[in-house]
Order: structure tokens, then sequence, then C-alpha cells
């Protein structure tokens, strides 16, 4: 007995060392984040009730503003007024990447009654995109992931049928080229999707991708306050030779794929 009951003793230590320490890592993402003055972690802190809870995921939380004016997507991003935020968590193949030159990513949000506007920069020294459809995740693409059923579904760690992951090429053998998107999940919804908007201008190192997707594409009507789980990536291949995802940075620190309760969430704002 006693010996158990120094085992009990050793496991709450080591719970009571590891949660809060993976709080103060959820934290210090969601702050480098989102430099945006009204995070909604601040309010959480500050000890005013609220009438209904909101749940978010502490992984990483972000904002797709309205706009009244859709941005033209050409892959001129100075028609975009919405913050940018960081995908630089690497999640697959930092042994590939020699630095921020290599691979860098950020992203921007919109929406309007249509649609769901992403802006991706990535810095990437070689543009390379050789792969296509199913398999363009080894080339130089972007990733989106989208749980468009988010409180029923918030302790859900498999993938169901609100589940989206998209991917989307921004040119076939250089930015100039063919752009196609296509969705893995859900798997009864798997294949390439031709009304989703793509258009990429790459220069000095640098790709810019706008993307418009309906929202058809998630099955959702969009409102203000709405919320969804939500994961952006990139992913990274520099070998023109061979198709292969090098590297792939998320905005999510432990994005797994088939755990939604390991993505973000993503809040409409008016
Ligand atoms: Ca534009
Ligand atoms: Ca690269
Ligand atoms: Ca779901
Ligand atoms: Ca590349």
């Amino acid at each position: 007995m006693n010996h158990i009951s120094k085992v009990i003793l050793v496991l709450i230590i080591c719970i009571g060392i590891a949660f809060p320490f993976s709080g103060v890592v959820q934290a210090s993402n969601i702050m480098g984040d989102d430099t945006a003055p009204e995070e909604p972690a601040t309010d959480g802190q500050g000890g005013v009730a609220t009438p209904t809870p909101i749940r978010v995921r502490m992984n990483g939380t972000v904002k797709a503003y309205y706009t009244a004016v859709a941005p033209s997507i050409d892959g001129d991003w100075t028609d975009w007024s919405a913050p940018e935020m960081p995908a630089r968590f690497v999640v697959v193949g930092g042994q590939h990447r020699s630095g921020v030159s290599d691979l860098d990513a950020s992203f921007k949000l919109a929406w309007d009654e249509n649609y769901l506007y992403v802006a991706v920069k990535m810095r990437d020294d070689l543009y390379v995109q050789n792969a296509r459809i199913d398999q363009l995740y080894k080339g130089d693409s972007i990733e989106i992931l989208f749980d468009s059923e988010f409180y029923n579904d918030f302790d859900n760690t498999t993938l169901n049928n609100d589940d989206y992951q998209i991917g989307i090429n921004p040119g076939h053998g250089s930015p100039k080229g063919p752009k196609e998107a296509y969705v893995w999940y859900p798997s009864n919804q798997a294949g390439p999707r031709e009304d989703i908007d793509i258009a990429t201008i790459r220069s000095r190192g640098i790709t810019r991708i706008e993307v418009g997707i309906p929202w058809t594409t998630f099955n959702v009507v969009p409102e203000t306050g709405a919320h969804y789980g939500f994961a952006l990536g990139v992913s990274d291949n520099d070998d023109q030779v061979r198709d292969q995802q090098q590297t792939f940075l998320s905005n999510i620190r432990k994005r797994v794929l088939s755990n939604p309760t390991t993505w973000g969430d993503l809040t409409l704002m008016q």
C-alpha cells in the first residue's frame, strides 16, 4: 500500500507539472499568433462573467473579419486590410528546413456571405510544384483544415463528415501554372474542386496566394460570431526531381490531421 501511495503521489505531481506547462505553451502560441487588441484570452482572465461561455480551442484561435468589398483574387495583397497571422510552427520535416529563408509563412482571412477568403504568404527559396491532384501536398502548397461542427464536435477526437482537409496548388510547374484545389476529407466528398478561386504572384523569394473558398464547400451558412475548427498549413518542396513534402508549417503547434481537437479555431467577426 505504501508503494502504491508513492506512485499515486508521483502521478499527481507529474500531472501538476505537465498541465500548467502545456497551458503556458498554448498561451504563448496565441499571443504570438494574434496581435489584435481584442484577443479573447484577456477577456477570460478579467473575471467578468459572460452569460454564455464560449468554448475556444487553446491550440490557437484566429479571426476572419467581414469585408463588404470582396478582395480581388489576383495574388496582389494590397486589397487586404486584415491582420497578418503567422504559420510558422514546424509540424513535419524540420530537418529539411535551413531557416526562414527556406520556408516561412503567414496568412490573412476575410469573409462575406459567399466566400471565406484566405491570403497566404510563403517565403520560400525555391518554387517547386510538380505534383497533381491528391498528391499536390508534395509540392509547394497550402492546406486548410475546417471543422464545420465546432461545438457539437468539440470533444470529438476523430474525423467525421463535417471535417474538411483541402489542398491548394498555387500553380503547377510555376506560380503562373494551372491552379487546383483538392478535398481529401471528408472522404465521401473527396475530389478536385473547380469552384475554389486561386491566384498566385511570386516575386523576390515570396509567393503570395489568394484563395476564395465558397461556403458551400463546407456546407455552412456564415454569420457573424460563427465558430469553426480551423488550421492553416503550408508544404514546401525544394527538390526539382522528386515530389515530396519536405517541410510542413502550421499556425497550430501540435496539429494532427486525424484529431480535430488538436486544430485551432476560427471566429467570424463583423
Ligand atoms: Ca488581391
Ligand atoms: Ca524552401
Ligand atoms: Ca467535426
Ligand atoms: Ca519550395
